[in-house]
């Protein structure tokens, strides 16, 4: 059997990562807020020729030690069932003021996989790109990462480490109109699922007719026949080409 690429998404509670799963999935699969179900909720599927394991999993807050919470316990068992390969950090684009929480939580995380595996298949997601924060998006993604890179190199120290491939990031434009906007959005996940080893980040309001994916899914369905017998090396070409379609900037993340 293939290999399957386990993602696995992290972050502030209520920073959308249910959401994410589901719109990864391309279906009503996790529970959002209140739907009371219980994390770790973990389903596979197939996407674009790879198989695919997401985890839906627990956010940090402010009023829990992470220490002393479950929340190891539960990443003891992840890791015994086998590596991951890709952590999506996903966070609010206005969540600018970072909790006191975040260095135990991604801590724990570290200290369960090794940091080369967590900073080589780190993509940052922003999720919330709205009206709201439109203007100020440049600025707060640049006070994210920062804090973010301040965090990890205060754990491990990623300045000056030849090893560590800092991450870029792909921007979608919200002035395009929503069905643009879902698949420009979709286009993106692609990327970043091809892109599966590299680092990179995605600023974006996550789509909110996710669930339906009108026009657009029979588009991708077509396209994960050409993916799933496209050999690795066309995986380059593949991504070349979608950064094209959807005319996607990349800016390297400082
Ligand atoms: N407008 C908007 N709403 C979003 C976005 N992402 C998530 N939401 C909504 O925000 C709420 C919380 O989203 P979830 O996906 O449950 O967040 P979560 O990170 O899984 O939350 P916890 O599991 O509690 O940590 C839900 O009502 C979502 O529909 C987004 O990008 N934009
Ligand atoms: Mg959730």
């Amino acid at each position: 059997m293939s290999k399957i690429f386990r993602i696995l998404p992290i972050g502030p509670i209520s920073s959308g990562k249910s959401r994410l799963c589901n719109f990864i999935f391309k279906e009503n699969k996790f529970g959002v807020k209140n739907s009371g179900s219980k994390v770790p909720e973990i389903f596979q599927t197939k996407r674009n020729g790879f198989y695919l394991e997401i985890i839906d999993f627990i956010g940090y807050t402010e009023d829990i030690t992470y220490n002393e919470s479950n929340f190891e316990t539960l990443l003891n068992k992840l890791k015994e069932r086998n590596s991951l390969d890709l952590f999506l950090f996903v966070i609010k684009s206005n969540d600018v003021r970072f909790h006191s929480n975040t260095k135990d939580y991604l801590k724990l995380i570290l200290n369960t996989f090794s940091s080369y595996e967590f900073l080589n298949h780190l993509a940052i997601i922003f999720t919330f790109f709205d009206e709201s924060v439109k203007t100020k998006l440049r600025k707060n993604i640049d006070i994210i990462t920062m804090q973010l890179s301040q965090i990890l190199e205060e754990l491990i120290g990623i300045k000056n480490n030849p090893n560590i491939i800092l991450p870029k990031i792909y921007e979608i434009n919200s002035d395009l109109n929503e069905n643009e906007y879902i698949e420009k959005y979709q286009a993106t996940i692609d990327i970043l699922l091809l892109n599966m080893e590299k680092n990179f980040e995605i600023c974006g309001e996550i789509p909110v007719k996710d669930i339906k994916f009108n026009g657009v899914k029979e588009r991708l369905e077509k396209e994960e026949i050409k993916f799933g017998q496209s050999k690795d090396e066309n995986r380059e070409i593949k991504i070349k080409e979608l950064i094209q379609k959807y005319d996607i900037n990349i800016r390297t993340f400082c």
